[in-house]
């Protein structure tokens, strides 16, 4: 559906009422980092993976450049299912420089193509590279990494299924001297010997900003409560009001656009009947619409898809 809409009716910058919001994010890398630098001495290709609705936002380059070096790096950007398809030309441009291999992934679909290219392309990859200390070694190591809940997880068990279909993974033992959990691997293939570490690599991600902090937010990377889910709730109104993206109207049978975070939520509080009971300054009950659950609601029906194919990171990618 479309709005016509005033010039300036919406808000066209975020203003949160904490400006030291960003301080609540967590830290840089840290003690994860080093003991991911010990894995990746016996690492030929590095798969990170993040997720398809943020492709700029909240990557941690410095990974790439400081710790991971000239290793092969390919780039998964999963739940791209969650995007809209027609995007992604514009989003591996944008990557291009920093990132020369994007591969979109659903690793929850079994059907998923992009599941499938991920190989071929680190072993064509590992074998255009230098492979220093590891040039003798007949294996070939894959590992994932990548900032929370981006779907590592599940990307594994994805190739998993798709590379050792006849049989159960096999698990390898550990190697000497580096502990087990950390270096447990899986073959993946045979002829070329081919693994994948086991356990995924986490990353922090990168904050610079308090808009990337709340994108990363939103997209599950990173607590809700570091940031709240009213300020959450907020963000992702304004953001849906800045980009025209209007079918939260409708998906909470609103009658128009509303750049007002506390009318939508106090709208979702009383359709979905939820109140709560307070007690006012003369100790009388007062029945007021639960805003914290409409925040949860609304924050929810964004990470379902119910507000439709959303990167949040269309703001920072023009359109082509
Ligand atoms: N929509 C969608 N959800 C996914 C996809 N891959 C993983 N998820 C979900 O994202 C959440 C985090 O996945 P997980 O594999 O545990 O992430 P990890 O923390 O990076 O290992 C889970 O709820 C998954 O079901 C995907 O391709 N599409
Ligand atoms: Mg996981």
């Amino acid at each position: 559906m479309s709005y016509k809409l005033a010039e300036n009716s919406f808000r066209s910058v975020f203003k949160t009422i904490d400006t030291d919001l960003v301080r609540w994010f967590p830290g840089h890398m840290g003690k994860g980092l080093k003991q991911m630098q010990q894995k990746l001495r016996s690492v030929d290709c590095i798969v990170e993976v993040h997720d398809a609705r943020i492709p700029l936002s909240g990557k941690n380059s410095d990974f790439k450049y400081t710790v991971s070096g000239l290793k092969p790096h390919i780039l998964v950007l999963n739940k791209a299912d969650l995007i809209e398809p027609s995007r992604k030309p514009a989003i591996v441009k944008s990557l291009k420089t920093d990132y020369p291999h994007v591969v979109f992934t659903e690793s929850k679909n079994q059907q998923c193509t992009g599941v499938k290219k991920i190989f071929p392309l680190a072993q064509e990859l590992i074998g255009e590279s230098n492979r220093y200390n590891r040039a003798n070694a007949e294996d070939c190591n894959l590992m994932i990494i990548g900032v929370p809940n981006v779907g590592k997880s599940s990307l594994i068990n994805a190739m998993r299924i798709r590379f050792l279909r006849k049989g159960k993974a096999t698990s390898v033992g550990a190697v000497p001297g580096i502990t087990r959990s950390v270096l447990t691997r899986i073959k993946l293939c045979e002829k070329p010997l081919f693994y994948m570490f086991d356990t995924p690599g986490i990353l922090s991600p990168n904050i610079p900003n308090v808009e990337t902090g709340l994108k990363l937010a939103l997209c599950a990377t990173i607590e809700d409560h570091r940031v709240g889910e009213g300020i959450l709730a907020d963000y992702l109104l304004y953001w849906l009001n800045k980009q025209q993206r209007f079918q939260y109207v409708e998906a909470f049978r609103l009658d128009r656009p509303n750049d007002n975070i506390l009318e939508i939520l106090s709208h979702i509080a009383k359709v979905n009947n939820k109140q709560i009971k307070i007690r006012d300054t003369l100790n009388n009950y007062l029945i007021k619409p639960d805003l914290n659950l409409a925040a949860h609601i609304f924050i929810k029906s964004f990470r379902n898809g119910d507000l439709g194919k959303i990167m949040l990171d269309d703001d920072l990618i023009k359109l082509k």
